[in-house]
């Protein structure tokens, strides 16, 4: 599509931000945005910077899992960020950028894209798009955290093997190919005002962009699988499950599965 060149120069081009992306850089292909995003953190780079690329050849979902996109479809970034938070609170900036990257993606293309606990952003229970935080941690201390957004744009999910068929992308969501540049920038724009505010309770708005909560669900955590109602969510972003005993247990991570009635 023509216009849809992804570059630095394009996307500081009238971006009104003014924290994220105040700084950029752009591979036209790359290993893992969050990957550069990470050695850049390690080596002391400043709150903001965006990394970003039309390509990866090794695109991390959580668990060691892959990150499909062909090249030139899609908006692979990552962002450093280095919030005044405990270790603990990590949960509070993947709320703050979910909410973000919603909004912006409801604002552009006028599609009802909800959350899927805890990070995947999903449209008529297809996936259009994931988060993966990962947190520096020095000495118990959260020196940084580094968000990495996938957001399918351009392709046809039934045209590319590896990824699976719950997937979507804007472009089969609208039925016509969708600019990047200025959905980048609302990105940004719409991050930053809510993690302006990660210190604030966000999870009565986090809450209320859910698909999840009261439905009986199946959570694959990495000690096993849960089953249970899916009551609400903590303050630390964690999910309360109800299970059939009426007993409750905490999830901090894990992948939910509606169960069917
Ligand atoms: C995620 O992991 O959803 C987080 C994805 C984060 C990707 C971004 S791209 C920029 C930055 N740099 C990186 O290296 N990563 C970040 P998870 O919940 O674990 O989902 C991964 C699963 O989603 C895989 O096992 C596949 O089944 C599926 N998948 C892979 N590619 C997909 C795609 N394009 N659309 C939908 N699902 C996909």
């Amino acid at each position: 599509m023509t216009n849809d060149q992804l570059s630095a120069n394009a996307i500081a081009a009238g971006l009104q931000t003014r924290v994220l992306g105040r700084r950029i850089v752009y591979f036209e292909r790359v290993g893992s945005t969050n990957d550069v995003a990470k050695q850049l953190a390690d080596a002391g780079e400043p709150e903001g910077t965006l990394v970003i690329a039309d390509e990866q050849t090794a695109g991390r979902g959580r668990l060691g899992r892959a990150w499909i996109a062909p090249p030139h479809s899609s908006i692979l970034m990552s962002l450093v960020l280095r919030p005044a938070l405990a270790p603990h609170q990590v949960g509070w900036v993947t709320m703050a950028v979910a909410l973000g990257a919603c909004q912006a993606i409801r604002a552009e293309t006028g599609l009802a894209v909800q959350i899927k606990w805890p990070n995947d952003l999903i449209v008529r229970g297809k996936k259009l798009a994931g988060i993966l935080s990962e947190a520096g941690i020095v000495n118990d201390e959260l020196e940084y955290v580094v968000v990495g957004i996938g957001v399918n744009v351009n392709f046809n999910v039934t045209a590319i093997e590896r990824i699976p068929a719950d997937a979507t992308t804007i472009a089969d969501e609208l039925r016509q190919p969708f600019p990047r540049v200025r959905l980048v920038q609302t990105l940004l724009q719409s991050i930053e005002e809510y993690y302006l505010r990660v210190n604030e309770n966000l999870v009565p708005e986090y809450s209320a962009r859910l698909s999840t909560l009261n439905q009986w669900v199946c959570v694959q955590t990495p000690a096993g699988v849960e089953a249970g109602m899916a009551e609400r969510v903590n303050e630390n972003g964690a999910l309360i499950l109800r299970r059939a005993d009426g007993s409750r247990i905490e999830l901090i991570a894990g992948e939910v599965t509606l169960i069917k009635p």
